[in-house]
């Protein structure tokens, strides 16, 4: 039995701009004082995190020249090395700044669009430069609030040309970096292109390197649409494709809520474990959460802390679920094994398939067992078992 205590074996890591951020929304300013970024560092190695990841904005001002940048960049590292804390995936702001309003790869003003190329190629080589073996990049501003003002379809063509000119890059300078896509419906542009998962992983598979490319699915933005977030991951493991993934907590479909992973849909999260878990994924278990505005920095470390420890626990009762007898028989009554039989065996033909008899109102009148397998789940979740 743990204490729920997380480790470095763990490999929790969290953007700085989540610990760092200062409570701006659209109905009110700043609550809080800034963060300094090696300061994150030593309180996040204090709680038990691995890792930390920023975007290049987090770290030094939009319009830093070379000498500031190093002299924002040199704290950092010293950070880094003195807590041997790593930096598994760094991203790019392409969203802050006012020239972004119409974003950054798919901008309908091509300037900004080469600004954008020229801005991501600086980070890559400093992802490059600090071992990140993942560059995520979310799409924030890349999309419209109407009909008439977006080529969906020539965005999507620069959206390509973007991935491709940067996996080239990569390719031919021998980084060993792949990107992975953030999908989210909307927040703050009214309809963001590659909306969910699924437009994702179709638009992935016409760049000239898809192998380069996967997704970076986050909690909220895939509940914000409604959408299934462990099911999803499912899919983009049974792609491939999930490179990396963004833990927080949403209660359904409103705006963007970055809580804390484990609170919101908890039986969500419990799944969502299960699947990373189980499901063969083997990158960070990173956090994309915002401490609410409601609290100071004391309450900054209860937040963060809680991700990890909700996700401990949650592992444990993941574990419990997996490991109870009940649940496996459960599990075959539901007959849940027997989806990883092929529908046709082998040497068998079609003919052969034709030819069997069957009686479907024999089959019609057997129940699932979904109810009382659910139900072990739930009672798990609950803590009663
Ligand atoms: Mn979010």
């Amino acid at each position: 039995m743990t204490d729920f205590t997380p480790t470095r074996a763990d490999r929790f890591s969290f953007g700085l701009w989540t610990v760092g951020w200062q409570g701006v929304d659209v109905f009110g300013g700043v609550v809080r004082p800034p963060l300094d970024p090696a300061e994150a560092v030593h309180r996040l190695a204090d709680l038990g995190a691995y890792g930390i990841t920023f975007h290049d904005n987090d770290v030094f001002p939009f319009d830093a020249d070379a000498a500031e940048k190093e002299r924002h960049l040199g704290p950092l590292r010293r950070a880094l090395a003195d807590t041997g804390l790593v930096v598994p995936m760094v991203t790019t702001n392409l969203f802050s700044h006012p020239v972004f309003r119409d974003g950054g790869f798919t901008n309908n003003d091509r300037d900004v669009r080469r600004f954008a190329l020229r801005k991501t190629l600086d980070n890559l080589d400093l992802a490059a430069e600090l071992g990140a073996t993942t560059f995520v990049a979310w799409g924030g501003r890349e999309g419209a609030e109407s009909g008439g003002s977006k080529d969906v379809r020539a965005a999507l063509d620069r959206y390509k040309e973007a991935f491709d000119l940067l996996g080239q890059y990569v390719l031919d300078q021998g980084y060993d970096i792949r990107f992975a896509i953030e999908p989210k419906p909307n927040e703050p542009r009214g309809d963001i292109l590659l909306p969910t998962i699924g437009h994702a992983l179709a638009f992935i598979n016409d760049l000239e390197h898809p192998e380069l490319v996967g997704v970076n699915p986050e909690v909220g933005h895939e509940e914000m649409a409604g959408l299934n977030y462990a099911s999803g991951l499912a899919q983009a493991l049974w792609h491939g494709k999930l490179f990396h993934i963004d833990l927080n907590g949403q209660h359904g479909p409103r705006f963007d809520q970055d809580l804390r992973f484990g609170a919101g849909n908890a039986r969500g999260a419990f799944w969502t474990v299960d699947i990373v878990e189980s499901g063969g994924y083997d990158g960070p278990r990173h956090f994309d959460f915002k401490p609410p505005r409601t609290e100071d920095l004391d309450g900054v470390w209860a937040s963060a802390a809680g991700c990890m420890r909700n996700y401990l626990i949650l592992r444990d009762k993941t574990r419990a679920f997996r490991a109870d007898p009940e649940v496996q028989a459960a599990l075959h009554d539901a007959r849940v094994d027997e989806l990883a039989t092929s529908t046709l065996a082998a040497g068998e033909s079609l003919a052969d398939l034709r030819a069997e008899s069957f009686d479907p109102e024999a089959a019609a009148a057997r129940g699932m067992g979904f109810e009382h397998l659910d139900q072990l789940a739930l009672e798990h979740l609950y803590g009663v078992r």
